[in-house]
């Protein structure tokens, strides 16, 4: 057993972006399931590693880090036989780092300020304004689409690993992707190249349906 240890949640976007990343460099990992409904990330054994009580979060050996997009970084520096997915060329690695801040601050944050309500408040229906920014942060990402096959080029990068769960985890919310036809192009083609891929799609699901049942109630 890989004594890289990730903490996990196969419903957590930013978890199965890092697990798709370690598929593809072919990197063992350890993995270690955090069950958020049962609030595990609120223990205080987990606070000690992440006082975020986010997932995911890297144990590699005692080096602890938390922060998706930090963890996959490292990991394909740290132990990728080459820089397909994180270009070590200056002007290359800047652009997936912005895009990769795309998703952290715009378009991530678009979705869990329409998530968040649903878990923590018994919001049942989803604001006009959480819609119209949902909306936006899909065309910002369809018009970078618009310039090539993946978000940073001709390449799949760490960029479009980050982008897919989050995006998958949209379409399962019943968000209509068909006004980006870019955006629907580009998850055919990543689905056919993210290892396990149904993975992904199966986790998007239950959490959509998780959403759906707190609505219903
Ligand atoms: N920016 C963080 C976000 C992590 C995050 O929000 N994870 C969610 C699951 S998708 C979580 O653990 N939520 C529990 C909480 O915030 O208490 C990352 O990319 O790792």
């Amino acid at each position: 057993m890989s004594s890289i240890i990730l903490y996990y949640s196969p419903i957590s976007p930013p978890s199965r972006f890092v697990a798709a990343t370690a598929k593809l460099i072919k990197l063992n990992l350890n993995i270690k399931v955090i069950n958020l409904v049962k609030q595990e990330h609120k223990q205080s054994e987990y606070l000690k590693i992440n006082p975020q009580h986010t997932v995911p979060t890297l144990d590699d050996n005692g080096f602890i880090l938390q922060e998706s997009r930090a963890i996959a970084t490292y990991l394909v520096d740290k132990y990728s036989k080459d820089d397909a997915l994180y270009p070590k060329d200056i002007k290359k690695r800047a652009l997936v780092n912005q895009r990769l801040y795309f998703d952290a601050t715009i378009f991530s944050v678009a979705m869990r300020n329409i998530y968040k309500p649903i878990l923590n408040d018994g919001v049942k229906t989803i604001s006009e304004r959480c819609i119209a920014d949902m909306n936006d942060s899909l065309n910002i990402l369809n018009r970078f689409l618009s310039e090539s096959k993946y978000i940073c080029g001709e390449n799949l990068t760490l960029a479009d690993l980050s982008l897919v769960p989050a995006v998958s985890t949209i379409q399962e919310m019943e968000f209509s992707l068909t006004p980006f036809e870019n955006v629907k192009k580009w998850l055919e083609q990543c689905s056919q190249q993210i290892p396990d891929y149904s993975e992904n799609v199966k986790g998007a699901k239950s959490f959509a349906k998780i959403l759906k049942t707190l609505q219903s109630k």
